[in-house]
């Protein structure tokens, strides 16, 4: 296939004014008749032929225009030529025949155990009929659904319904990639919602019979949305319904079609035995980013691919912000900047590395990236730190009012940002076209009471984009003095140049600099203090963000000592730890988090930038001796911590109570390095809650037992699907690095392991990406068996089969050996067919 370009984009040669649909539903033979009426586009150039998207769409007939057409699909679609279209409006007519029971890669309309449903982002609706697929084409739609099963939904507002039939109306245009449907044997757990308008909203949670008891946090996570996008943006639902749909066989999260969000159950479905507070938050993160799509996506969305970010990037903002207001801001921005790193900066510093608007693709598939999200709501936040709050809020409402209703590009989002904040914006838009993760160094300079400041960036080559040019780089920042007192508040440094000085006079001692506070923008900072000058700011930092990042950077530094050198940790980074650990006036969750020292892939990778060739089993056995002394030097303090951290009263999972759930499990792991694991069994036993149980099994099978704990949580919940998914997983990623793959391999012969469920195969194979030394085993069992399983899946699931090959994004940190070995599987997996994964020409 060609890349398609940016450059070449054109604007649609017809526009839609109405579509209507009617389907037939049955598993092997459904029937699509589609009526769809258009236009010729006035802003486009006249005499183009009518073409339509179209793949594996069995033509039945068309007409247009009342008139037979002749005309047979390609592969892509179906032309009708220019001399051939009559003047004007033009009314087509098509009826395809599609199965979904055999579609398994779960792009159009396929089955899940039974039920028929759809997933059209970003261009499966060509899978159910012949239509313009692109997101600039919007229309209104009315569906028509016959199937016997008891419940049919689509898009928009219900119009009317009989005995094996019904109707949808959604008055508002909307382009191809939101349309959804389902049917199914279902249930629905149902509330109202009134909007500030006065609109009376009837909100449903669709599941399977059984599964009713396990949607209120859902259904709470979504009345909670529907306030806080009224109070903080002004926005409001806009249909008389809002439907979500669970299904079990999903690739994605979720998906935001309007007014029928179909969403894999693992973000619907929670009850405190079966789900752990972190997925109580991932559900409550997910209900929240998709229902805020409705208005940034749905009624604004993106005039081409290229543009995804404007809406995702805004989207996962919203939700970043939202999850700040219902939880912690600075425990929120911990972990996001966690994930970040983990994802983000790991993309850009590999071959997959590319801007957070692309300018060429093969498969947008490819391109929902941890770039075109969480770096693309990092910009926004910069956005806002630049312009302030009350311009932010002014060029969102300017967003809104002059963009409703259409399909737009990052120009014209840059653009209200302009005009609401009176500035040039050009120099920022270079972070929406430059790939990599940009490096800042600092030095500092103390003289006569003056303290300068110098900061200087650049930005390394990607693959394709050699010249980096000088970004706007917020730099929040603050001095301290040696008592820990803040002698200069946060500011906002503007480093916009390769290098820049700043000043601060008249200061009574030397300041300790706490820069890129609250992680103002998303690089690498390189500013070396000494670890008195770290645990100075994790004692007292101000800013919650370094406090912990200055942790992290002591525990790092060690951790590399101990890798490269066989060095132990010292007294000061344990006496720190020590006193964090037992401060009350420390959030719980804040505690758990700064308890956490940095993983294998986060150490491969400093390790790696720091001009180290990683060796995992090094860095996997430092991890393991760090935890072991850590556990042995506070080990009366985590006992306390964990005794104290009680959460009395029913289960809850708010903020508050979920920390001290994190912060408790956290200390029976790490407890479990010096006490053989007595407090962590304790705790399995008598768990009443799924972050406890999986929790405590965790710590057991971290430190090699656990086995008859497995035995008996697998006999606990061999019936709940999103239990099982954790029980494989758990294994796979505490698995002894050399026995992993085989456990892998193992676990895939289990009556369990349905491969082609994108929730299993990801929890089996994908759970190696969470066992670095195991994947990265120096035998490249680990290699082989995902270039296997990669090869068999891509036939089946291209786009689950593209998120594996993603393991592979790192190769290049590794040593020769271990190069050879994934070089050799990735030209394997490259042999097969047309699977596009890491490319290894590239700057390798
Ligand atoms: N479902 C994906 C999301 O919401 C794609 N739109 O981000
Ligand atoms: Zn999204």
């Amino acid at each position: 296939p060609q890349p398609i370009h940016l450059a070449d984009y054109q604007p649609p040669p017809f526009l839609v004014d109405d579509v209507a649909l009617t389907f037939r539903l049955a598993p092997t033979a459904t029937r699509v008749i589609a009526k769809v009426r258009f236009r010729p586009n006035p802003d486009a150039s006249p005499g183009h032929d009518l073409r339509l998207d179209g793949e594996g769409l069995k033509l039945i007939s068309a007409h247009l225009n009342g008139a037979e057409i002749t005309a047979q699909p390609d592969e892509s679609g179906l032309t009708i030529p220019a001399q051939d279209l009559p003047e004007g409006a033009l009314d087509w007519q098509a009826e395809v025949e599609i199965a979904p029971d055999g579609n398994t890669a779960l792009e159009g309309l396929y089955m899940s155990r039974g039920m028929y449903c759809t997933q059209c982002e970003a261009e499966g609706f060509r899978k159910i009929t012949f239509y313009p697929d692109r997101p600039d084409v919007m229309a209104p739609f009315r569906v028509r659904i016959e199937s016997d099963l008891p419940v049919l939904l689509s898009n928009g507002n219900p119009a009317s319904s009989g005995q094996g039939w019904a109707e949808w109306h959604d008055p508002h245009p909307k382009p191809a990639y939101l349309f959804a449907l389902v049917a199914g044997d279902l249930v629905a757990a149902s509330d109202r919602f009134t909007t500030m308008e006065g609109r009376d909203v009837a909100l449903n949670i669709w599941v399977r019979k059984g599964d009713e008891d396990k949607t209120a946090y859902a259904m709470d996570a979504l009345k909670r949305s529907m306030v806080w996008d009224e109070q903080v943006y002004g926005r409001a639902y806009d249909l008389d319904v809002f439907n979500i749909v669970a299904v079990d066989d999903f690739n994605m999260g979720a998906m935001e079609n309007k007014g029928l969000n179909i969403f894999n159950s693992r973000y619907v479905l929670a009850s405190p035995q079966t789900a752990t507070d972190s997925d109580y938050a991932s559900i409550e993160r997910i209900i929240a980013h998709e229902y805020f799509h409705n208005w940034t996506g749905n009624r604004i969305t993106c005039r081409d691919w290229f543009q995804l970010s404007l809406k995702e990037g805004l989207t996962v903002y919203r939700d970043q912000q939202f999850m700040g207001d219902m939880r912690s801001h600075s425990v929120k921005r911990i972990e996001d900047v966690l994930t970040l790193r983990a994802r983000q900066f790991r993309e850009d510093d590999g071959p997959l590395a590319h801007p957070v608007r692309p300018e060429s693709y093969v498969e947008i598939n490819n391109f929902y990236t941890a770039t075109v999200y969480e770096k693309g709501a990092e910009l926004i936040r910069m956005l806002q730190l630049l312009v302030g709050q009350d311009r932010y809020k002014a060029a969102l409402d300017l967003y809104f009012a002059r963009h409703d209703g259409q399909a737009c590009t990052i120009e014209d989002w840059i653009a209200v940002f302009e005009e609401a904040a009176g500035r040039d914006l050009s120099q920022f838009k270079r972070w929406y076209g430059q790939a990599g993760t940009p490096r800042v160094d600092v030095s500092e300079d103390w003289q006569d009471g003056s303290y300068t400041l110098t900061l200087r960036q650049h930005t390394p080559d990607t693959p394709g984009q050699p010249l980096k040019e000088p970004l706007v780089i917020p730099v929040a920042m603050g001095l301290l003095g040696a008592d820990g007192a803040e002698m200069v508040p946060t500011t906002v440094l503007e480093l916009d140049s390769p290098e820049q000085s700043f000043t601060f006079p008249d200061l009574p001692a030397r300041p300790v600099a706490s820069l890129l506070r609250g992680f103002s923008a998303p690089v690498v900072l390189n500013h070396s203090l000494s670890s008195e000058d770290r645990a100075l700011m994790l004692a007292h930092d101000t800013d919650p963000f370094n406090r912990f990042e200055a942790g992290r950077a002591l525990a790092r530094d060690i951790l590399h000592a101990m890798v490269l050198e066989g060095a132990t940790p010292g007294p000061d980074y344990l006496n720190a730890l020590r006193t964090m650990v037992s401060d009350e006036a420390l959030d719980p969750a804040f505690r758990a988090l700064a308890l956490h020292i940095p993983g294998q892939d986060d150490l491969a990778s400093s390790l790696y930038a720091a001009g180290h060739v990683p060796d995992p089993d090094a860095i996997q056995a430092a991890r393991t001796t760090a935890l072991r002394l850590i556990a042995e030097a506070l080990r009366p303090q985590l006992q306390d911590v964990a005794n104290a951290m009680q959460t009395p009263g029913p289960y809850s999972p708010d903020a508050r109570d979920a920390g001290r759930r994190a912060l408790k499990v956290q200390a029976v792991s790490l407890l479990a390095r010096a006490d053989e694991g007595a407090k962590a069994a304790e705790l399995f036993a008598r768990a009443d809650n799924m972050t406890e149980q999986l929790g405590a099994w965790g710590a057991l099978l971290a430190i090699g037992k656990g086995q008859e704990e497995g035995a008996q949580f697998y006999r606990q919940w061999a019936q709940d699907r999103l239990v099982v998914d954790k029980w494989f997983s758990a294994q796979v990623m505490y698995a002894a690095p050399k026995a992993a793959a085989g456990l892998v391999q193992q676990l895939t012969q289990h009556p369990d392991f349905e491969w082609k469920n994108p929730n299993r195969f990801r929890s089996v194979i994908g759970a190696l990406g969470a066992n670095p030394a195991g994947f990265h085993a120096t035998d490249g069992a680990g290699y082989k068996l995902v270039a296997d399983w990669l090869i068999r899946l891509d036939g089946v699931n291209p786009q689950s089969a593209a998120r594996l090959s993603t393991l592979f994004e790192t190769w290049r940190r590794y040593d020769a050996s271990r190069q050879a070995l994934i070089r050799a599987e990735l030209q394997r997996i490259r042999s097969q067919d047309n699977l596009i994964p890491i490319s290894i020409d590239q700057n390798s």
